[in-house]
């Protein structure tokens, strides 16, 4: 393990250094405010809040809000940090009250509150950290930054008696998984990093990749990566790691990546390769990983035995019900709930 340990920690800077940038250390604490509540949430059966983080440096501050909806029980819930596309609860990609009829709490924010997303590094979080000065190379890019959101959240969680803390999911789809599987590697409160549909620079290797490229995200989406991220543009085979470094930086905890079988531009193939590669850690560790045929995937596989948790649904690029219901599946099996 003290070797794991080293490794993944090794692989922590290259993943930072070439692909999404390093967040300033200098960076660390969020004042938390809860600005509104509702007790009353899906029929009586959850409390909705609203919470404000604050923080500063320097003379330059900002803040984003987000939500907590927790079931009105008297136990502790395991509980979703889900990284999302829009603040409004419930949402086409969140059903809050079938999460909470599960037995799980959610915590969520919309990515965009936390700096926007574009090549503007003036607003919001980027705001604060660059303060109108160029990015360096390895500086971090927009990804990286909205998994840092994430990660203050789960500071907020810490918080709250109503949680169990050794029970922390984050979650997010497409560029969103992305952020999610950053976080669960960075951030080891996570025992479970859930990643759905992240393809290209996500779950999916790039070597041998179909649908998006390097190439392809880099032209179109510079500003989530660090600026070393665009040498590998046409030379995937130049890259010193691939996807799965990615995902096996959560071992020993779990992991799980979700496929669309239509979601080509992802190319679920390459995401499920990554599973595979990524398992190899696992094993040395002692660990299942990844339990699944020794065959590409097929719709309609859930390998929910090992480590590692996986599906390929049919359809399109997208975050469903169908999803999170496996995802909980997956949980209530791992973590015995
Ligand atoms: C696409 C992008 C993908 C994916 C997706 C999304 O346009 O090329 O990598 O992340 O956006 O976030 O919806």
């Amino acid at each position: 393990m003290d070797k794991w340990d080293k490794r993944r920690s090794e692989i922590l800077t290259l993943l930072c250094r070439e692909e999404y940038g390093f967040i300033p250390s200098t960076l660390t604490s969020l004042r938390f405010e809860l600005v509104a509540e509702d007790k009353q949430f899906c029929a009586g059966k959850v409390t909705l809040s609203k919470v404000l983080a604050a923080g500063q440096l320097g003379d330059r501050s900002f803040s984003f809000p987000f939500y907590t909806s927790i079931p009105n029980g008297k136990q502790k819930y395991p509980f979703f940090v889900f990284i999302n596309f829009k603040d409004a609860i419930p949402d086409a990609y969140f059903p809050v009250e079938e999460i909470c009829d599960n037995g799980f709490a959610v915590l969520s924010f919309c990515y965009q509150d936390v700096t926007s997303d574009d090549n503007d590094f003036t607003n919001g979080l980027a705001g604060v950290i660059f303060g109108g000065s160029e990015r360096k190379a390895d500086e971090c890019g927009k990804i990286a930054m909205w998994s840092w959101a994430a990660s203050r959240v789960m500071d907020y969680a810490e918080t709250l008696s109503s949680l169990d803390l050794t029970k922390a999911v984050v979650v997010g789809h497409s560029r969103l998984g992305k952020a999610a599987l950053l976080t669960g590697a960075l951030d080891p409160r996570f025992a479970c990093t859930i990643s759905n549909e992240s393809g290209c620079s996500g779950a999916a290797v790039s070597r041998g990749k179909t649908g998006e490229k390097i190439k392809d995200i880099c032209n179109r989406f510079p500003h989530w990566f660090c600026a070393n991220y665009s040498k590998y543009m046409d030379k995937e085979h130049d890259l010193p790691f691939d996807q799965h470094f990615l995902v096996a930086a959560a071992a020993p905890r779990l992991a799980y990546v979700a496929s669309a079988k239509k979601d080509t531009w992802a190319d679920p193939d390459s995401e499920y390769l990554s599973c595979v590669a990524a398992s190899e850690v696992y094993g040395k560790l002692g660990l299942a990983g990844f339990v699944h045929p020794d065959r590409l995937p097929e719709v309609g596989d859930v390998f929910h035995e090992g480590d590692i948790g996986y599906h390929l649904r049919d359809g399109l690029h997208y975050l469903s019900r169908e999803d999170w219901l496996y995802f909980i599946r997956f949980l209530k099996r791992k973590f015995q709930v």
